[in-house]
């Protein structure tokens, strides 16, 4: 694509749009951001008025129409009035992901799904950095226009692979964007305040492999039931990985995952990552490094010593008997299950925060693991009436009362678990923020 002179209008100036005007400016083009916040980071505003983009605050006017192409942030909805003017007036409107992708010619491992893909594409790059020059990009922070834009500045392509980790928001808006190789671990309800309905939201998910063929690699976590039906719908090859041994090249069995290719094996209490979903994503990344020629052997031995990522899962005390875990990124209800079914019993559980659905009774399938339930928050009342007749809730206000009084509940033998399936946003600025304190309190009870 032939940016010079070429008119390019950028909604949103958040890191993603930041890297995106970066990219389009460097490669010529009369650059247009818009934003609809007056209190942007002041860095991107003097980076980018010095290489002459025109930036405009507080207001999405119709300015960006002049523009030849237009890139959305991930984080802007389609049904805000500039979207429906821009759609109108037939300007080709794509996502920062499809404009990197237009301008690269890397090898591309995208990794999506509701949950794990933060950790997923974490291990995944630590496992191939063992043969490949690897680089990991995306929903995970550092935009993909970033890395195009430093590949391009500097001239440094010996990078292998970029693996991405995609969002529904990131492939929503793509339009030739092929990966070589996607995997998609896992659908269940989120974000349902964007799409129509979760029809919708799979359909999102599943769009990331229009453009894919049948000699590309397209991996899907046969465990779960609703990726199994979208993939059912479709006729395509995908390759399946699972727990079990009659559908994938790595499975589990007696504590073991075992590899079709060998007599190596991985113990998961060898593992320093714990939990069901963990040795899921453990075998879908397996499956990967597999395809790419790495041996049974480097790939157990990546995976064993794979620490995991904070507020994931994340068991980071053990006193008195009483174990806690820090598990404040699950904010859907999906994560929460997992965490559950990975502790099996005396789970003292921490949930609350602010709700993204009213109705938590899918808890009750693991409902027998669970000594107590301590809601906070504004979501406190549902949990509540979701679960009080299958559990003990205590209902609490503050998510502080809410950490002491599982403490107090907890004996020898208990696991603390705050996962709790909400947004922070009623008392935190971010999931970090709850962890953390979450962290603090526990320690300081204990110093
Ligand atoms: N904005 C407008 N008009 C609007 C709405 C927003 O101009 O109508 C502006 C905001 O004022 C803000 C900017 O858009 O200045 C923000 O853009 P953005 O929300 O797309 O956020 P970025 O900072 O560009 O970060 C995005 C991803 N954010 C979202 O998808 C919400 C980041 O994922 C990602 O790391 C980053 O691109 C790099 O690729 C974050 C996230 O929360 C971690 N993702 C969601 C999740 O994981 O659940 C999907
Ligand atoms: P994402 O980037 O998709 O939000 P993270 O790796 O940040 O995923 O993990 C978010 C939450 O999902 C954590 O609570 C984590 O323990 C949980 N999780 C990780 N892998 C899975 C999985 N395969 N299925 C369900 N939940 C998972």
């Amino acid at each position: 694509m032939n940016l010079s002179n070429k008119n390019i209008g950028i909604l949103g100036l958040g890191v993603s749009g930041y890297s995106a005007a970066k990219l389009a400016s460097s490669l010529g083009a009369n650059v247009f951001v818009s934003d609809s916040k007056s209190d942007v980071n002041d860095l991107y505003i003097k980076e980018l008025t010095d290489m002459g983009v025109d930036i405009e605050l507080g207001v999405h006017s119709r300015k960006i129409l002049n523009s030849e192409l237009i890139i959305k942030s991930p984080g802007i909805p389609s049904d805000i009035e500039i979207i429906q003017s821009i759609l109108d007036s037939k300007t080709e409107i794509i996502s920062e992901i499809e404009f990197a992708y237009r301008l690269s010619d890397l090898k591309i491992i995208a990794i999506t799904g509701t949950n794990g893909k933060t950790t997923t594409v974490t291990c995944l790059y630590e496992v191939l950095k063992k043969k490949f020059n690897v680089v990991k990009s995306g929903n995970i922070g550092t935009p993909f226009s970033e890395i195009v834009y430093k590949e391009n500045k500097y001239k440094t392509s010996n990078t292998d692979f970029c693996i991405l980790e995609l969002s529904s928001f990131q492939i929503d808006d793509i339009d030739t964007f092929k990966p070589e190789i996607a995997m998609i671990l896992n659908i269940s309800r989120d974000h349902l305040d964007r799409y129509a309905d979760f029809i919708d939201y799979s359909k999102s998910k599943m769009n990331l492999f229009k453009n894919m063929k049948d000699n590309d690699l397209i991996i899907y976590n046969h465990d779960d039931p609703v990726l199994c039906e979208e993939v059912e719908k479709r006729d395509r090859v995908f390759t399946a990985y699972s727990l079990d041994k009659n559908f994938s090249i790595f499975y589990l069995e007696d504590g073991c995952i075992e590899s079709v290719h060998s007599k190596k094996n991985l113990h998961i209490d060898d593992c320093k990552l714990s939990g069901i979903h963990n040795v899921s994503n453990f075998i879908g990344i397996a499956t990967i490094a597999s395809h790419l020629g790495l041996d049974d052997r480097d790939i157990f031995e990546s995976l064993k010593i794979f620490k995991g990522l904070e507020h994931r899962f994340e068991t980071f005390k053990e006193v008195d008997g009483v174990k806690f875990i820090n598990d404040s990124k699950a904010t859907n209800i999906a994560s929460v299950k997992v965490a559950i079914d990975s502790i099996d019993k005396n789970i003292v559980l921490i949930m609350g925060g602010l709700p993204k659905e009213s109705d938590f009774s899918a808890i009750i399938e693991c409902s027998q693991s669970i000594k107590s339930i301590i809601a906070y928050g504004k979501a406190s009342n549902d949990i509540y009436n979701s679960l009080s007749e299958s559990c003990k809730v205590v209902k609490v206000e503050k998510f502080e009362e809410a950490i002491n009084s599982a403490i107090n509940l907890a004996v020898k033998g208990d696991s603390v678990l705050m996962s709790p399936g909400c947004s922070s946003y009623d008392q935190f600025k971010n999931f970090e923020e709850r962890g953390n304190f979450f962290k603090s309190i526990v320690e300081r009870h204990y110093s």
